[in-house]
């Protein structure tokens, strides 16, 4: 019988996947029967926007954490599929910082012209998910969510693509209880328009405090405070947001500051970042990590140590996204086809240990990237993924951290020149921060 994978998402890293393998089959390649089980009724994952929130319309968890006005927060240029350019995409030219449903159509073009849609289930749970030593196979419970009954299918590899940033991390402070505005995660912040008029406690330093924070101010809200626990983010934030230490407990709509600042707050937003969570693993099969830029237990942070049959996609902290799963599903994929092998567990244990020693030497963002950019020629040099400009892309991003410093509602304006086709983009039509229409139309419509 033919082997058969499992591939647990369609989101980008599951899209990677199914195009991985489907590119080395129009090459000739004796690939194996591939699945993917798709809870939502379409792919795209993350970027499959839903106005949900909290349990879906089967009573599940929403994955959804995108919300409307969302903007590429990195260059398009840092991301682009050597084998499915932006350029080919749109015909044309297109600006560095697309809106959220810009990308997903890139996404979902790629996944479309490469016919992978016949290999998804949709509306398709992964239930439970556990190894028969014995057989050494995995044993596959899936559920399809409009009430059908839960089946169980035998398979010799399972990846998981199921994507770090759908399970809120809430933490809960001193007076919450009695707070009379609203308090939710960002995973539930789906328009900032909500806000206009208020004043918006935002509790986090990283991505989604920065944007959120932007986000509001942008659309009417009549102050920002950011609170932050190790360090602030220190851009030059337009007027009306600002960056206190971290709250230390809120009495009525009094909010209360290390260090002894207090603030008058309508409602508050926790941008305090997400578990990976995996309840469809059995233990011995979960990944236990925070967001990280190299897990500790993943070989070429792909290969669960303990049974390398279980691979796991797109599991890091992200400067690369797109292309590092490109890279991670080439691998992933080579090795299902023999094509790679992996060393014995020992010095699997020791690779690791090796990335994470020199992570641990990162000093900042611009070694990080350095960090991140080396992660993915490791795996690149090993596969035949279409060669790009990666040292390009790596000099892009140490531009975008340099522009967001020097602009942080001015930093979406920039132009960067594209590491595939050279192509410069285009400048936008109209200023980000002055931008109130995120749709494709507006923004494919008006390009120069
Ligand atoms: P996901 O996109 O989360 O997809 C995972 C898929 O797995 C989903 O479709 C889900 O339904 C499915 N799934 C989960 N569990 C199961 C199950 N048990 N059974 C079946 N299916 C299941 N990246 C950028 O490059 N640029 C950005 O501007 C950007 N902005 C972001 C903004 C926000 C608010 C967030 C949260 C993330 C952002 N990201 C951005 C990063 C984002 O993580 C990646 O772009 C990308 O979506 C990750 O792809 P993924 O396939 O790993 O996960
Ligand atoms: P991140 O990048 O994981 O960041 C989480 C932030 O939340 C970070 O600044 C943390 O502060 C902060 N945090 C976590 N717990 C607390 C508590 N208890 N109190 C205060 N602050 C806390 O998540 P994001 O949501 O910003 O970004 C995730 C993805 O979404 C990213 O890829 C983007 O593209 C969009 P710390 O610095 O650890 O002190």
């Amino acid at each position: 019988m033919a082997s058969r994978v499992a591939v647990v998402g369609a989101g980008p890293c599951g899209l990677a996947q199914l195009h991985a393998f489907e590119e080395a089959r129009r090459g000739g390649a004796e690939v194996p029967q591939v699945t993917c089980f798709e809870q939502q009724g379409d792919w795209g994952g993350l970027w499959n926007y839903t106005w949900r929130t909290g349990l879906d319309e089967h009573g599940d968890p929403v994955h959804g954490s995108m919300y409307r006005s969302l903007w590429s927060n990195g260059p398009k240029e840092c991301l682009e599929f050597a084998d499915y350019t932006f350029d080919e995409h749109f015909g044309r030219p297109v600006a560095s910082f697309p809106p959220r449903a810009v990308l997903r159509d890139y996404i979902t073009g790629r996944a479309g012209k490469g016919g992978v849609r016949r290999l998804i289930q949709f509306g398709t749970a992964v239930r439970w998910v556990r190894y028969d030593r014995g057989a050494g196979k995995f044993a596959v419970t899936v559920q399809a969510r409009d009430g059908g009954r839960a089946r169980t299918e035998d398979f010799d590899q399972v990846i998981v693509a199921t994507g770090h940033f759908s399970t809120p991390d809430v933490p809960s402070f001193g007076g919450f209880g009695q707070f009379p505005g609203r308090i939710l995660h960002s995973h539930d912040f789906r328009d900032a328009r909500e806000f206009a008029g208020q004043r918006l406690l935002v509790i986090g330093s990283s991505y989604s405090a920065e944007d959120i924070a932007l986000q509001a101010a942008k659309y009417g809200a009549a102050s920002v405070t950011i609170s932050y626990r190790t360090a602030p983010m220190g851009f030059g934030w337009p007027a009306g947001i600002e960056e206190v230490p971290l709250l230390s407990r809120v009495e009525g709509r009094t909010a209360h500051f290390a260090g002894g600042a207090a603030r008058e707050v309508d409602a508050i937003v926790l941008c305090t970042g997400y578990r990976h969570s995996f309840r469809f693993l059995a233990e011995e099969l979960r990944l236990r990590t925070p967001n990280v830029l190299y897990p500790a237990g993943l070989y070429k942070g792909i290969f669960w140590l303990a049974n390398p049959a279980l691979m796991y996609l797109g599991m890091q902290d992200q400067y690369y996204t797109f292309t590092m799963f490109d890279a991670q599903a080439w691998y992933a994929r080579d090795y299902v086809l023999g094509r790679i092998s992996l060393p014995p567990p020992r010095e699997m244990a020791a690779d690791i240990a090796r990335w994470r020693g020199r992570l641990a030497a990162c000093a900042g963002p611009a070694d990080e990237i350095d960090f991140q950019a080396s992660y993915l020629a490791d795996l690149n040099k090993q596969v035949d993924y279409p060669g790009y400009d990666l040292d390009l892309t790596r000099a892009h991003f140490k531009d975008w951290e340099h522009d967001k410093m020097t602009s942080i509602t001015g930093y979406r304006d920039r132009s960067f020149s594209s590491p595939c086709t050279g192509t410069t983009a285009p400048p936008r039509h109209t200023p980000w921060w002055h931008e109130l229409d995120d749709s494709a139309d507006t923004f494919l419509g008006h390009q120069a």
